[in-house]
């Protein structure tokens, strides 16, 4: 039987011979000329394979005749204009589930980096400084604290019941309560930057939550507080946020996403207690493994059974 054929947008090492095994893979990301390499395939690619730094776009899909699926590598699809594609009758999936544990890690790992200023601490015994003097101590500590979930879905919820552990206070902000939620909700998210110490975002990306962490949030948070996102870098006023720690009226912040990843505000890196991620939220071997596989095993069952296994919201199976 012939492999049906795969525009891939970019590199995926980790799902590069899984892929080729069942179909006839196509690497735009190799192309000097996109526009025609495109052209070239056009009237076989059945799949897009894409991720968070690439986009599938209105005109992508438009110029693929055949196109039926988009499988992306990640549970976060806002670079996938998944509402077009639903109008055209395309199946969107993504891969959620299989890194919950792992991101619900990375959010930990960072609130006790960025609370306790272990980057900075690292820093100190790695520069030879610790001959010199003790590390200082540091004003921020989980213990009495508050902290705050914005996104309460599956990665929200494994955060909670990690921090649960720690003793601390736990509230989350959400468009809606959660119906299963047995924190506390705030209804709005000034809000709850007002009631916490520690907010922790792990909004999707996307117009809808654009700029949503801004002045206001960041002033609500407070000199004291600290501001922790594994989300999208797209939901954080940046310009904004680097104002805040160097006027003092907030205390430290702890990312994994950027706005214009890999660049990030150089200004940023200049603040010794912030912690900065090279989004590595799910970038463990184990779990990128079992996302590759959560791509391949949606577009062998949509070829093969015609079923995809995780479509999104906007594009629901069966229709
Ligand atoms: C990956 C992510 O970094 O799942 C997501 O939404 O942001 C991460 O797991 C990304 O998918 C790789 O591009």
């Amino acid at each position: 039987m012939l492999k049906p054929d795969i525009l891939m947008l970019g590199p995926i090492p980790i799902i590069a011979s899984a892929l080729e095994a069942h179909f006839e893979v196509h690497r735009l990301w190799e192309a000097a000329d996109k526009a025609d390499f495109i052209a070239g395939c056009k009237d076989k690619i059945r799949g897009i394979v894409t991720f968070g730094g690439t986009r599938t776009d209105a005109a992508l899909i438009d110029s693929l005749p055949k196109l039926e699926i988009i499988g992306n590598f990640g549970v976060g699809y806002d670079t996938v204009d998944a509402r077009y594609a639903a109008t055209k009758g395309l199946v969107v999936t993504n891969t959620p589930d299989v890194l919950t544990e792992e991101v619900a890690d990375t959010a930990l790992g960072l609130i006790l980096m960025t609370v306790r200023e272990f980057g900075a601490a690292e820093r100190h015994v790695r520069d030879g400084k610790w001959l010199k003097g003790p590390y200082p101590l540091s004003r921020g500590t989980l213990r009495g604290k508050r902290v705050g979930i914005v996104g309460y879905g599956r990665i929200g919820k494994a955060i909670a019941t990690r921090l649960k552990a720690f003793g601390v206070s736990i509230s989350y902000h959400n468009r809606r309560p959660a119906a299963d939620a047995d924190v506390h909700y705030v209804d709005t998210l000034v809000g709850l930057a007002r009631q916490v110490d520690v907010l922790v975002s792990v909004l999707p990306g996307g117009a809808a939550t654009r700029h949503i962490f801004n002045a206001e949030v960041f002033a609500a948070l407070g000199p004291e507080g600290i501001f922790i996102n594994v989300g999208r870098g797209s939901v954080v006023d940046e310009a904004a946020l680097v104002a805040a720690l160097k006027a003092g009226r907030l205390y430290s912040a702890g990312l994994d996403v950027y706005e214009t990843e890999p660049c990030l505000p150089s200004e940023l890196a200049a603040f010794g207690r912030v912690v900065l991620l090279p989004h590595v939220g799910s970038a463990s071997q184990h779990t990128r493994g079992a996302m590759g596989q959560l791509v391949v095993d949606n577009l062998v069952n949509w070829f093969v059974r015609g079923a995809p296994l995780t479509p999104v919201t906007e594009t629901p199976w069966p229709r």
